[in-house]
């Protein structure tokens, strides 16, 4: 079949946070780059996901010019709560502890925002393009072919990105005897509303022998709210009335009676997930996000990620495009990694230790409830759990290789 043919220097499949930051940084740098998303603009703007930033995050958006929207809406928070049952409530104090704080901002806005700026800059992000294919990503004339309105196109370039998420067609392009991937499910869900009702003022995390809960929010008017599920639920199950009396039940009194009930405007289960692939480069196809790597929510690692992940890319292709310098590119897979194993650990861990998990015996129970008591005790344990949620800096990469002597 005959194609419409196009250039770019960089194809980026998906245009969610990744694939759009991506888009928006290179541009910045003078790149030119084409972004496919299968999907159309606004089923994209209507996902509801993410809503807290790391510290590192918040700069990366204030250097690229894109946090106008969120320094004048986003909620700066100098740390969230934990509340076990029988036991005092815990502050992790990002602030105390690494003088850093996070933004509360959702993930419908941030993308939002980046889709204006690629508009604004004239950037091409072509959306409904379906049968993305990613051809000789091996060689150093890479391509894709896709369709759109039944035409078929091919688009030529100097790199791929796959910013195309979990399901996306860019990691199944690596042979599987290349790619290692490593993985756990956890035995249960989260059932997540959001409703136009005031939140409380901190974010809660909550252990409770019913399951975890967890209270949020988008602004001051826009709560969010989560509560651990069997993964066999359905949304069907759960009336409003249903949710609210099992939310209050895993908080504390004290806090349960602050929070204000109402309609949710959306409701949705998503299964929890670890699961990690290396490496994050196969020949001229590069990914980023969660088409690399999945985290369960509980650390609020997901999207971070992206935006490291994207950090650490667009600085290697600019050096490789710009300055001919190779070096960042080269070592772009290995320097992701390390940042996206602590983020699956802290993920990990304290998806560990607010659930309850189906198949827990009783020593189990009582190693979860000590790690509990740790942090309580042991400012040790307080600073290095404040450390991992804020986030880990960007690493500056001059000092990874060692000058030949
Ligand atoms: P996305 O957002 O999945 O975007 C991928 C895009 O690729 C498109 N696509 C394709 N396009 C072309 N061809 C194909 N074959 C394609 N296949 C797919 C898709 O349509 C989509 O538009 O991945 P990206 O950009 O890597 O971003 C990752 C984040 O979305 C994700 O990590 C976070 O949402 C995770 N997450 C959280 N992260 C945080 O940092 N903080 C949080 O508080 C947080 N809470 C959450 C979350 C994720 C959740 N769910 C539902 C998974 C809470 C929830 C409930
Ligand atoms: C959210 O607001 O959606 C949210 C916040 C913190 C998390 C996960 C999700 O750990």
């Amino acid at each position: 079949m005959p194609h419409h043919h196009a250039r770019t220097q960089v194809a980026i499949i998906g245009g969610g946070p990744a694939g759009l930051l991506l888009s928006h940084i290179l541009n910045e740098n003078g790149i030119d780059s084409v972004v496919l998303e299968r999907r159309t603009k606004a089923y994209v703007l209507s996902r509801i996901r993410a809503g807290l930033l790391e510290a590192s995050t918040v700069q990366l958006f204030r250097d690229y010019g894109l946090a106008e929207r969120m320094d004048r809406n986003g909620k700066s928070k100098d740390g969230s709560w934990i509340t076990r049952q029988g036991f005092d409530s815990y502050f992790i104090d990002t602030h105390k502890w690494t003088g850093k704080s996070m933004m509360v901002y959702g993930q419908t806005e941030i993308t939002e925002d980046l889709y204006n700026a690629r508009e604004q800059a004239g950037g091409q992000v072509i959306n409904e393009a379906e049968d993305v294919n990613l051809c000789d990503v091996t060689s150093d004339t890479p391509f894709v072919t896709y369709t759109k309105d039944d035409k078929s196109y091919r688009l030529d370039c100097d790199y791929i990105a796959g910013c195309d998420g979990f399901h996306g067609i860019s990691r199944k392009t690596i042979p599987a005897d290349i790619l290692r991937t490593y993985e756990r499910a956890y035995p249960f869900g989260w059932l997540g509303i959001m409703a136009e009702v005031p939140p409380l003022p901190d974010l809660i995390y909550a252990y409770h022998e019913r399951g975890f809960a967890l209270a949020s929010q988008r602004s001051r008017l826009l709560s969010r709210y989560y509560i651990q599920c069997p993964l066999t639920d359905t949304v069907m199950n759960w009336s409003d009335d249903r949710f609210w009396e099992e939310l209050i039940a895993r908080f504390p009194k004290e806090v349960a009676s602050e929070i204000i009930t109402g309609p949710s405007i959306e409701k949705s289960i998503a299964p929890l997930r670890s699961f990690v692939a290396e490496p994050m480069q196969y020949g001229r196809l590069f990914l980023a996000g969660d088409a690399a790597h999945i985290v369960p929510p509980t650390g609020a690692k997901g999207l971070n990620l992206a935006a490291s992940d994207v950090f650490y890319l667009s600085r290697g292709l600019v050096e490789q495009i710009n300055n001919n310098r190779p070096h960042h590119l080269q070592h772009y897979s290995e320097v992701a990694l390390r940042r996206v194993w602590s983020s699956e650990n802290i993920s990990w861990r304290m998806t560990q230790l607010l659930h309850v998990f189906p198949n827990m015996d009783r020593f189990d129970a009582r190693i979860q409830q000590n790690n509990y008591e740790l942090l309580l005790q042991s400012e040790a344990q307080q600073q290095a759990l404040a450390e991992e949620y804020v986030g880990a800096p960007f690493e500056q990469l001059d000092a990874l290789v060692p000058t030949p002597v």
